[in-house]
């Protein structure tokens, strides 16, 4: 009887303590948004995969905020890379009450979906969005941790006056936030530099045949082309220059074009090595623990590889770092921390100007040899 009762006694304290555990573990969520689906959805899976990683090594570290341990979830979205797509699942983002969210990868997503956040005050990082006017509103909650389309666009012209010597370039844009503004940073520049842009032609973020535009542009012979858009366009567009005989003209472009798939999208095209762009920070191989940091990558997502994921993996850390500093994940509370931030992470000590850049950002040009991406400097 005895020996019952102190069995029900262990029982009843093991199950409160039991019950205590799982009351004391809170569930944080924190948003991801990219194109999953569409042209650009490797891009999308690429920093999916960095916000995954990191809040798989988050949850091995027995993070404890405000007395409580911690599990992070990821709560991901897709925008399509559209911005009325962009603001809706912001909006979803809000509604779920996410902590912080990582995003999103579009320019004239994340524009749109900036607005939302700060109207429900929630923090948001991206890794990929690089047009300057994300951070005009002064919003307290967002926040960029790579260079812009100013370094990116004003790096290339540099570029293409100084090392290469170009005299007559042609400018062609997807007419999105981020193709345009890159390009219009890119002209203004080069013809600062004495540069004559010989001709500008316009495309979509959905075209595939660029026939026309790059028929056009030949006739006014020029020496390089820029273009401000991503790879679906690029690729397809590298392999049409070649068959109109535009082998020997130079080709420029930001951060969108600078994937390992848009030598895939080439199919093969020669033109590839004309390829000059630019990424908004330093090189793998210079970053803080950049190849440790991606051999780790391709272990777990094995040739998915493209381009922000260790930007999206680093804006994660950064959203729990102002939590851990807070001591609190509520974003009412944590938010006036990011700002403060001085976090050593894979892309590089990530502290940020007061309307929410990063501060001192890096910027590599690259070109393609041999099919593979080649860091210049
Ligand atoms: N930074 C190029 C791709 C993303 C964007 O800014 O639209």
């Amino acid at each position: 009887m005895q020996l019952k009762l102190k069995l029900t006694v262990a029982a009843a304290i093991a199950c409160v303590a039991g019950m205590a555990s799982a009351q004391d573990t809170q569930v944080v969520k924190i948003g991801h948004v990219a194109p999953m689906s569409g042209g650009q959805a490797h891009y999308g899976k690429d920093n999916e995969n960095g916000v995954r990683m990191a809040i798989e090594e988050l949850n091995t570290q027995n993070i404890v905020i405000g007395g409580k341990k911690i599990r992070f979830e990821i709560a991901a979205e897709d925008d399509a890379a559209d911005p009325k797509q962009g603001a809706a699942v912001a909006q979803k983002l809000c509604d779920a009450k996410v902590a912080g969210v990582v995003g999103h990868l579009n320019s004239g997503t994340t524009i749109p979906a900036s607005k939302v956040y700060n109207d429900c005050g929630i923090p948001h990082v991206t890794g990929a969005a690089t047009n300057p006017n994300l951070t005009k509103p002064g919003y307290k909650t967002t926040y960029r941790i790579i260079a812009n389309d100013n370094a990116l666009g004003a790096g290339l012209a540099f570029y293409a006056a100084d090392a290469l010597k170009l005299k007559r370039i042609a400018v062609i844009d997807d007419r999105t936030a981020y193709g345009q503004g890159v390009a219009d940073v890119f002209k203004k520049t080069a013809q600062s530099k004495g540069i004559q842009i010989v001709d500008e032609q316009f495309t979509t973020d959905k075209a595939t045949d660029f026939m026309a535009i790059l028929t056009a542009i030949k006739s006014k012979n020029p020496d390089g082309i820029f273009f401000g858009g991503m790879d679906p366009q690029a690729g397809p567009m590298l392999r049409q220059m070649e068959q109109l005989g535009l082998g020997n003209v130079k080709y420029f472009g930001g951060d969108g074009i600078c994937t390992a798939e848009v030598v895939k999208l080439a199919a093969g095209a020669k033109t590839v090595e004309n390829v000059v762009c630019a990424e908004g920070g330093a090189s793998l191989a210079k970053m803080p623990s950049g190849n440790a940091w991606k051999a780790k990558y391709d272990a777990k997502y094995p040739g998915q590889f493209q381009v922000y994921s260790p930007y999206t993996y680093d804006a994660t850390f950064v959203l729990v770092d102002a939590m851990k500093r807070a001591n609190s994940t509520d974003p009412k509370v944590y938010t006036a921390k990011l700002i403060d931030a001085n976090y050593k992470g894979v892309t590089s000590t990530i502290s940020f100007e007061p309307n929410g850049e990063l501060k001192n950002p890096a910027m590599t040009l690259y070109v393609y040899k041999d099919g593979k991406k080649v860091a210049l400097n």
